[in-house]
């Protein structure tokens, strides 16, 4: 089966060889179907293809392709989930087939929009870090995206990087729109993939780490992940405006790279609309640490919509009213 493109908002992307589906052999149910333990686990996803993932065995470095066994992987998973597992997710592998999925850690995860039943996206499990990349140029730092992906990985308990790259296209002197990020809880850092040392300080803050690049196409994930790793083959770079229709050989996926010191760094292909999961309006405000503290000085009965609040004029408050006009009353 070939992957079929249900959701245009991913870049897409030609030539890429999908492995032909292998048989695996069948084996009995053994037991009761139930999300195992870490322990249990001997494998960690690196990529998803349609009926299949490749994972990469613990303490090996190479890639295997391995099917699922569905009725395993359904009981405990989340039958919404477009995806039975996803990369960065624990398995038991046997022969060839992930026969159980660990508990996760923590997920990064999305509704993925124009399906005609809604699925949850289950973009990586079982990070250390989200490193949220937006460009300083080329496209001009933009805060919605990054906003949303702050509030998903605080709603998980994943510490953020924002990582502002292309900071080689930044005139001296010039604004810099996401200096308030530093009061955000959030750790900021400024990166170049053209510069030899231009992601030293970002791979400081990553070595040893399982850390997810997620962001708008374009910005230089892929590119920075290159520079990272020392690899210049690595992955597809710059073909956001070669997407494509119908019937290619595409991938959509994330793909975990394993980098020094056991890092396992992940890129993700470029989302256009991040659209949250499991927040609701009543939850949101404390994902905004600055605003949330600010709100001290707000009456107890404060909407925070209007005349007298505490917020108004601080530079996410807007952020925060967008995305709150986005959320349910109630998950
Ligand atoms: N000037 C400059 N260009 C960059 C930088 N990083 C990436 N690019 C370029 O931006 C384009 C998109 O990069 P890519 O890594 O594919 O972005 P991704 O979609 O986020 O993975 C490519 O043409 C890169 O060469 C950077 O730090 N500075
Ligand atoms: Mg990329
Ligand atoms: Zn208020």
């Amino acid at each position: 089966m070939r992957p079929r493109p249900d959701d245009p908002e991913e870049e897409w992307f030609e030539g890429l060889k999908i492995p032909a589906r292998r048989k695996y052999a069948k084996r009995p149910l053994s037991g009761r179907a139930r999300v195992l333990s870490a322990a249990e686990g001997n494998a960690v996803v690196a990529e998803i293809y349609p009926n299949q993932a490749a994972v990469r065995p613990e303490g090996g470095q190479a890639r295997v392709l391995c099917g699922y066994r569905m009725a395993a992987l359904a009981f405990g998973g989340n039958s919404r989930e477009r995806s039975p597992v996803c990369v960065g997710d624990r398995v038991r592998v046997e022969a060839h087939v992930i026969v159980g999925r660990c508990e996760r850690r923590n997920v990064l995860m999305r509704c993925a929009p124009n399906s005609r039943n809604p699925l949850l996206h289950a973009v990586a499990a079982n990070l250390d870090r989200l490193v949220v990349v937006a460009s300083a140029r080329e496209p001009d730092f933009m805060h919605g995206i990054v906003d949303r992906f702050l509030v998903a990985a605080s709603a998980q308990g994943i510490p953020a990087v924002l990582c502002v790259n292309k900071s080689d296209l930044l005139p001296p002197g010039a604004e810099k729109p996401w200096a308030h990020y530093a009061a955000a809880e959030v750790e900021l850092v400024e990166t170049s993939a053209l510069a030899p040392e231009g992601a030293s300080a970002l791979r400081k803050l990553l070595l040893g780490k399982a850390a997810a690049f997620c962001g708008h196409s374009g910005v230089g994930k892929t590119s920075l992940l290159r520079r990272l790793l020392g690899d210049e083959s690595l992955g597809r770079i710059g073909e956001i405006s070669r997407a494509t229709g119908m019937g290619k050989h595409t991938t959509t996926g994330a793909v975990l790279l394993p980098g020094p010191e056991g890092s396992a760094w992940i890129d993700t292909p470029g989302i256009m609309n991040f659209a949250l999961v499991g927040v609701d309006q009543g939850a949101l405000l404390p994902h905004f640490p600055e605003l949330k503290a600010a709100s001290a000085r707000c009456a107890s009965d404060c909407l925070h919509d209007g005349a007298g609040c505490a917020l108004l004029g601080m530079p996410r408050y807007g952020s925060y009213r967008d995305i709150l006009g986005s959320l349910p009353k109630k998950v």
